[in-house]
């Protein structure tokens, strides 16, 4: 009797143990973009909702801004556990899985319905890609259309030639080298330094993103909505902190995620219109490329595209196939 009273009490404490070691779950969120910014204010609501609805469980703190970690940093910081969950521009990555990149080429998804077609063609792969680098992802988002973005008036592929251009990833990169610019890649946070300095005088980006930099007070007057793309964030978790966590928590984040996404994409939207009002309302020249740049933007996109299918392979071939 008195050892079935000790057995009783040992498994008790150990119960308990087992619970509080749940219970202190805490997980640093690192986002790359600022506070107010659409995809870090869903992400925070996401975090809230989890560690409201986890019973004590779990408790996600977001770190907007590159304050826990830089953008370019992000994805190793996850990886490695140094950070168990974050956000990160997903065509940024093309060297880790250059389906990652799909979301970049220019004129293969010019719309938001063709934007989710070609998420929903992509995401098995992408989401099995990162399964084998210890990665769980849980959703992603949008950012609205790609605009160029320019101090003086851009009338001719001429007028373009020897641009200092701001990049954020291989493909814009690309972008530019194929139209004679003069590309530097530079993290969101630091675009105002790089016009306001002069590094920089014309750049692809989101209305959005261009509101959130007050780019009108760096110098910049023209914003040319080409929407040849809409580039996703998504939020990954770190694989070592996602098997501490019980099912049920899982679970609840899996549904989050959904919900957050459905969010986002809705907040994308919006922006897409708001924002670029924004920029006219701030006093920018809004409006589009005329039809000799299309042109070209068109031509270059179409270089790229075999450029990726080659670096992508049958993988990439596959979800091609299915998003036409
Ligand atoms: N804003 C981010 C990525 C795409 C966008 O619209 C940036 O400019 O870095």
């Amino acid at each position: 009797m008195r050892f079935l009273k000790y057995l009783i009490s040992v498994l008790a404490s150990l119960l308990f143990f087992l619970n509080t070691a749940n219970a202190a779950e805490k997980w640093d969120m690192a986002l790359a973009y600022g506070a107010g910014n659409f995809h870090s204010a869903n992400a925070t609501e996401f975090a809230k909702n989890v560690t409201e609805k986890s019973g004590g469980k779990l408790t996600i703190v977001t770190h907007p801004g590159g304050s826990l970690y830089k953008g370019g940093e992000i994805f190793r910081a996850v990886r490695t556990g140094q950070a168990p969950i974050g956000e990160r521009f997903m065509s940024a990555l093309g060297k880790e899985d250059p389906l990652l990149e799909v979301d970049s080429q220019p004129f293969l998804a010019t719309s938001y319905d063709d934007a989710m077609k070609l998420y929903q063609a992509s995401k098995a792969e992408i989401v099995k890609g990162l399964d084998q680098k210890g990665l769980v992802f849980l959703y992603a988002v949008p950012w609205p259309a790609q605009g160029l973005y320019s101090k003086k008036k851009i009338s001719s592929v001429a007028d373009l030639k020897g641009l200092k251009f701001r990049a954020y990833n291989s493909a814009t990169i690309r972008i530019a080298e194929l139209t004679g610019m003069a590309p530097t890649k530079i993290e969101a946070a630091e675009i105002s330094q790089a016009f306001s300095t002069g590094a920089v005088e014309s750049m692809i980006t989101s209305p959005t993103t261009g509101k959130n930099s007050k780019i009108w007070e760096n110098g910049v007057k023209y914003f040319y909505d080409i929407a040849a793309w809409f580039p996703k964030n998504m939020i990954i978790v770190n694989k070592d902190a996602w098997n501490k966590l019980d099912s049920a928590t899982q679970k609840l984040i899996m549904s989050e995620a959904a919900v957050a996404e459905k969010k986002g994409w809705a907040l994308s939207k919006k922006g897409n219109k708001d924002d670029k009002k924004a920029l006219a309302d701030a006093g920018m020249v809004v409006g589009k490329v005329n039809s000799a740049l299309k042109k070209h933007f068109e031509g270059v996109g179409a270089t790229m595209s075999k450029e990726w299918a080659a670096r992508a392979g049958s993988r990439g071939q596959s979800v091609l196939d299915s998003y036409k």
